[in-house]
C-alpha cells in the first residue's frame, strides 16, 4: 500500500541530514505512570466496541522492526532508523475498523493528535514504536509508545500515544489545525496548509 512512492535512503526536497537525534515537540514531556496508562482503540470500530490494553498487554502484542527514514518539516531528516514495536496494520487486525472508516485520529497525552488517511495508517511501514535501535524509547522521544509513519512528515507520528480513533470522515489533528498540511507528504513538500489543494483536507 503506497509503497511504490517510498524512496528509502533518499532525501526529500528541501531536507538535510541531521546528526544525532534532536527532540522536537510542543509542550511538556509527560510522566509515565504504568498504573494509569491505557491504550484505547475506539470510534467506528468493526464491532462498535472499544479495545483497551494496559501497558503489560500492549507490551505483549506482536513485535516487529521497521527500518525507515524520518523527515521533520523543520527540514532535518534521519536516514535508516530502526524502529521496533507493533505494526499499525497488526493493531488494526486485533482491533479492526468498520468497513466505512476512511481516516484515523491518533491521540496522545495532553490531547495532542494527528489525522491520517486509513491507507497511510495501514501502510506496512507504519509502526507504533516502543524501541529505536533496539533500545526502549526515552521519555523525551515518546516512551512508552509513539507512532512512526515513515512516508509522511514526522509530526504525523505522535509521541506518547494513548489511542486510535477510527473515523468515517476526515478531521484535522493538532498541527493540521495550526497551519500544517493535512496530508504531509515530504516528497511533495506538503508542509503548510496554504499549499493544500481542493480535496486535500477539510475546510479550515
Ligand atoms: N505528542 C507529540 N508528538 C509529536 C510532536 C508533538 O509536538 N507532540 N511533534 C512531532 C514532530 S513535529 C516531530 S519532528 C517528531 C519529533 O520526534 P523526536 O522528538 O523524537 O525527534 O515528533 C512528532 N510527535
Ligand atoms: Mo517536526
Amino acid at each position: 500500500m503506497g509503497q511504490s512512492e517510498h524512496r528509502g535512503g533518499e532525501l526529500p526536497p528541501g531536507q538535510r541530514i541531521q546528526r544525532g537525534w534532536p527532540v522536537t515537540h510542543y509542550g511538556p514531556v509527560p510522566r509515565f505512570r504504568a498504573d494509569r496508562w491505557e491504550f484505547q482503540v475506539f470510534g467506528a470500530t468493526a464491532d462498535g466496541g472499544t479495545t483497551r490494553w494496559n501497558h503489560d498487554e500492549f507490551s505483549a502484542l506482536p513485535y516487529r522492526t521497521v527500518v525507515a527514514d524520518f523527515h521533520c518539516v523543520t527540514k532535518f531528516s534521519m536516514l535508516g532508523v530502526e524502529w521496533g514495536g507493533v505494526g499499525a496494520a497488526t493493531l488494526a487486525k486485533l482491533a479492526p475498523p468498520a468497513a466505512d472508516v476512511t481516516h484515523v485520529m491518533v491521540w496522545a497525552e495532553y490531547g495532542f493528535s494527528a489525522n491520517l488517511r486509513v491507507e497511510d495508517f495501514l501502510d506496512d511501514s507504519t509502526i507504533f514504536a516502543t524501541h529505536k535501535g533496539g533500545e526502549p524509547l526515552t521519555a523525551e522521544h515518546g516512551f512508552p509508545v509513539r507512532l512512526v509513519v515513515p512516508h509522511l512528515y514526522a509530526w504525523k507520528g505522535p509521541k506518547w500515544v494513548r489511542g486510535v480513533e477510527y473515523m468515517t470522515a476526515d478531521r484535522r489533528g493538532f498541527w493540521e489545525e495550526r497551519g500544517y498540511h493535512n496530508l504531509g507528504d515530504p516528497w511533495k513538500e506538503q508542509r503548510f496548509s496554504y499549499q493544500e489543494e481542493p480535496g486535500d483536507g477539510p475546510e479550515l
